[in-house]
């Protein structure tokens, strides 16, 4: 699918928020790429494509997950915002005929993120937290400028915080959202 099919795909399957949020990502995503040397399309692909399964109702999405064998974890039945990586993932390769393995796998990455991750998994994993549209997360003025200057730092600063929210808020973690942190802190250290 080229790109001006995907945003119009988009446009039906998402609401008006999370389109916007999704154009705030791939744009984000494009803006990482040019800094990074990677490529400006594929980041765009990916960015668009991030959350294209987020807005699926949540028992549907489960048994959409059955349906194309995504096995899913206890930690992730019981929160549903784990599952849309993982879906949309198998929809960016069904739907929208991407068939790349760094797009597929940074969608697949975006919420928990994973260690080692590839330069477009990283800038996924950023895009989605400081586009433009978000305000929630604290931070954000020196998360967004380390993003710009060094990624594995960034991811460093976002998994902490992430894993401090989560923390805070007494949700369970998904296992793989510690191992990230302390990667990543490893490296900053
Ligand atoms: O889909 P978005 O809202 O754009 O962003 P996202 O895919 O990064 O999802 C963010 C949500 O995922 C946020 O509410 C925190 C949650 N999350 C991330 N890691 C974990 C987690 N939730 C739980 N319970 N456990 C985790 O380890
Ligand atoms: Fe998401
Ligand atoms: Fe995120
Ligand atoms: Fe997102």
């Amino acid at each position: 699918m080229d790109i001006k099919d995907i945003k119009k795909e988009l446009k039906k399957v998402l609401d008006k928020d999370r389109y916007e949020h999704t154009i705030g990502v791939a744009y984000t995503a494009t803006s990482l790429a040019m800094r990074y040397g990677y490529n400006v399309n594929k980041a765009l692909i990916a960015g668009l494509l991030h959350d294209c399964a987020k807005c699926v109702p949540d028992d549907l999405k489960i048994s959409e997950c059955q349906k194309y064998n995504i096995e899913l974890s206890e930690v992730e039945l019981n929160n549903k915002a784990l599952i849309h990586p993982k879906l949309g993932m198998v929809y960016a390769n069904v739907f929208y005929g991407v068939d790349d393995e760094d797009i597929l796998n940074s969608i697949f990455y975006h919420t928990t993120g994973r260690e080692n991750m590839s330069t477009l998994e990283k800038i996924i994993y950023i895009a989605d937290f400081i586009e433009p549209g978000r305000c929630e997360a604290q931070n954000l003025d020196i998360i967004r400028k380390t993003a710009f200057a060094d990624l594995d730092e960034c991811m460093y600063l976002i998994s902490r915080d992430t894993l401090e929210y989560l923390k805070s808020k007494n949700k369970p973690i998904d296992g793989m959202t510690e191992r990230v942190y302390n990667f990543y802190k490893n490296i900053h250290d």
